[in-house]
């Protein structure tokens, strides 16, 4: 039987982040995915690429949430870009309805184009309804710096410090991404658990943004725990995987390149099954 991964997110148009490529990355990795639409993001090409930000009712959350976990045994979530107060009242309410195995938190604090206001009422609902809930979370350079509390992150020994300080709002897990933003050669990620520190190394690939890089890292590093694996296999995969994706990255006519799912098999160079015979 094949295992299941659930995940609670926002749809983007463009299909280059959000639940799009969660679902992508899930079925990548041979896991049978679940979702639900927490709000939908429509960039505008004609006004920069901005985001067009639609939350979707909270009643219909619940009740996708409803239909998903009735039909299906579902105990592995990952948990993206929620948007509204709302929202959270109503996803934080529903994780706490049932045992998790693991929540996987991509702590997605702003969305360009909403009201700053609203956003830090935003990441204060987040920080206290749904952080302390969660076992991973996978917060950014930005998003490390907002939950901490720190003014700079300028180097690894920042990262960590910050990787431990958003450990005390609760999560069993911290994997604080550097990308490409922290200096050096390497894109360096830290995983705090409470007690151990590991730094995950790789080159950097190129030096700009990729969209859906957090999105597709989150979601393998579910898909891994939904088949069992260890939370630090989980991530060192996961990073590898996302690696690969960034390589093999996907150009639109957006300004951003995204992230390709399927490159990580591609560049494993499987034999083809119809050259083998007997
Ligand atoms: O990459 C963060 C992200 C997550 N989820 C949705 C998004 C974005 C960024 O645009 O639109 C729905």
């Amino acid at each position: 039987m094949v295992d299941l991964a659930y995940v609670i997110a926002g749809s983007e148009a463009t299909g280059g982040a959000g639940l799009q490529v969660d679902l992508k990355t899930f079925q990548e990795l041979g896991v049978y995915g679940v979702g639900t639409i927490t709000c939908i993001v429509s960039f505008d090409p004609a006004d920069g690429w901005n985001h067009r930000f639609v939350p979707i009712d909270p009643g219909v959350i619940a009740d996708q949430i409803e239909a998903a976990t009735a039909a299906h045994d579902l105990d592995v979530v990952k948990i993206g870009m929620l948007g509204t107060p709302a929202t959270i009242d109503t996803v934080a309410a529903a994780l706490r309805e049932r045992t998790w195995r693991h929540v996987v938190l991509d702590p997605v604090l702003i969305c360009k184009g909403q009201e700053p206001g609203a956003a830090l009422d935003t990441d204060t609902a987040l920080r206290e309804q749904i952080l302390p809930q969660a076992t991973v979370v996978t917060p950014n350079l930005f998003e490390a710096r907002i939950l901490s509390g720190l003014e700079r992150i300028d180097d690894v020994d920042d990262l960590t410090e910050a990787a431990r300080r958003i450990h005390g709002l609760g999560p069993q897990y911290v994997v604080a991404k550097g990308g490409v933003e922290l200096p050096g050669p390497d894109a360096v990620d830290v995983l705090f658990d409470g007690e151990e520190v590991t730094v995950l190394r790789s080159p950097k690939v190129g030096s700009e943004r990729v969209s859906g890089a957090g999105c597709t890292l989150a979601a393998a590093i579910t898909a891994e725990l939904a088949k069992g694996a260890a939370v630090a296999d989980a991530v060192a995969f996961a990073k590898e995987f996302t690696a690969a994706g960034i390589a093999g990255r996907v150009s639109g006519h957006t300004p951003f390149d995204t992230v390709w799912q399927g490159a990580f098999v591609e560049q494993l160079d499987l034999p083809d099954p119809a050259d083998q015979t007997g």
